[in-house]
């Protein structure tokens, strides 16, 4: 299969996979740097952080734009990705495929662009109660100006959604379905293509925050049959400021344009302005031309791994965490999905997420800690701030066992160390 990333024992090699992220071979407080926080954002393999900066010393010229060499490899470049980004999650052309900064600004796009096509005062948009304030205030804001309402999937305690209460949900004012593939808290992976297909018997179109799973499972956009996908490349093993919002071509066509500037017309005058076509009628203004390249670089990395095998990975060492961190006393997990991968949140005792990040901190432990961008989820579980460790590529089992140690340092410090029977 894939040289780079299993050996002759078809085992998933991390170690040589670690090797390809020059910052993950430095210490941190005097420690093995151990980087449990791929959920913010991922770290970058060399080919990603080679392909940037071969663009900026040899290529760089701006796209669409120039008549000369250096403009045209440019654009070859920039485009090209465009299409290995429609290959990677399959959608069915190219102009279906609209850079954006990330999630959040392909998200508000489609509030922005679908809302004004398609939203009207009293319509209704179904989220669920596990969604990234990405997922959510875009729409209020939509709300505030069109007077139409958001309803919410409610969870059950386990952090799965209630599909009984979804389907009461669409009803005849539903304009919109927008929900999130893999939760960033709770780990639960949404089955997200049974909502879809729930939701089309009501001829309602569907969009799927995909940020926490186009890194860790193959994605089909065509099997899903969703309207819209958004995800960023940061979390991907890319740079930051680049994302993609994929949309079905029926919608991207009728909706009117986010933005306004250079690129997205095709003929401007005071009288009367002509935009232009798919998908640069999304585009507007100068592109991050050097985060798209470096995002083909990171997809042209992810898939010489395998998607199938990362996705494997991922489950493996999640049961792992999972398994390993209920064992210490004190230690409460938020998210006990069957299907579930990729972040385990969790609280310790009474001790403050903020402290156990600190305290991890100083072991060399990279965990984020805090509301996690999902404040309504912390208030569902009564809970101000979670501590959450979430995988990556290059996260082993060592690393779950160093994470253990060091939580129970952290009780430790705290007063709080039970010895395990
Ligand atoms: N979650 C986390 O630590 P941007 O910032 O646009 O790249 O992604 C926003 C976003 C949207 N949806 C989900 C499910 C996400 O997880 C994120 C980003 C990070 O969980 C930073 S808050």
């Amino acid at each position: 299969m894939d040289a780079l990333s299993l050996n002759e024992k078809n085992v998933f090699d991390v170690a040589s996979i670690k090797q390809q992220f020059p910052i993950l071979q430095q210490q941190c407080r005097g420690k093995p740097l151990i980087y449990l926080d791929s959920g913010a954002t991922a770290q970058k393999p060399e080919s990603v952080i080679e392909a940037i900066r071969h663009y900026y010393q040899y290529d760089n010229a701006n796209v669409h734009r120039g008549v000369y060499q250096l403009s045209e490899r440019a654009t070859q470049a920039y485009e090209q990705v465009r299409e290995q980004v429609r290959a990677f999650i399959n959608a069915e052309d190219q102009h279906e495929i609209i850079f954006t900064r990330g999630t959040t600004e392909a998200i508000n796009l489609v509030a922005h662009s679908f809302g004004a096509l398609q939203i009207k005062a009293d319509d209704e948009i179904v989220l669920s109660y596990m969604e990234h304030h990405s997922n959510i205030v875009p729409w209020q804001m939509l709300c505030e100006k069109v007077g139409c309402k958001i309803k919410i999937i409610p969870l059950h305690e386990e952090g799965t959604l209630d599909l009984n209460e979804y389907a009461k949900l669409l009803t005849p004012r539903t304009k919109l379905v927008s929900i999130i593939h893999v939760s960033n808290v709770l780990g639960t992976v949404n089955p997200i293509e049974q909502m879809i297909a729930l939701a089309h018997q009501h001829n309602i179109p569907v969009l799927i925050d995909g940020a926490q799973a186009v890194p860790r499972m193959p994605i089909d956009v065509k099997k899903l049959d969703c309207d819209f996908y958004a995800f960023s490349g940061h979390k991907l093993y890319g740079p930051t400021s680049v994302g993609v919002l994929y949309g079905k071509r029926k919608w991207l066509e009728a909706m009117p344009p986010y933005q306004g500037g250079g690129d997205m017309i095709s003929r401007v005058s005071f009288n009367k302005t002509e935009y232009n076509v798919l998908p640069y009628k999304f585009e507007a203004g100068t592109p991050n031309i050097a985060a798209v390249i470096g995002l083909g670089a990171a997809i042209q990395y992810l898939e010489s791994i395998g998607m199938d095998a990362i996705q494997k990975h991922e489950i493996e060492l999640t049961h792992y965490a999972q398994q390993k961190l209920s064992q210490i006393p004190g230690l409460k997990i938020y998210g006990h999905a069957k299907d579930k991968m990729g972040v385990i949140s969790f609280t310790l005792d009474d001790i403050h997420a903020h402290d156990v990040g600190t305290i991890l901190d100083n072991e060399g432990i990279a965990i984020r800690a805090g509301h996690h961008c999902a404040m309504p989820l912390m208030e569902y579980y009564k809970v101000a701030a979670m501590a959450r460790a979430s995988l990556g590529i290059y996260n082993q089992k060592s690393d779950i066992d160093a994470l253990v140690r060091g939580l129970l340092k952290v009780k430790e410090i705290f007063g709080r160390y039970t010895h395990r029977e």
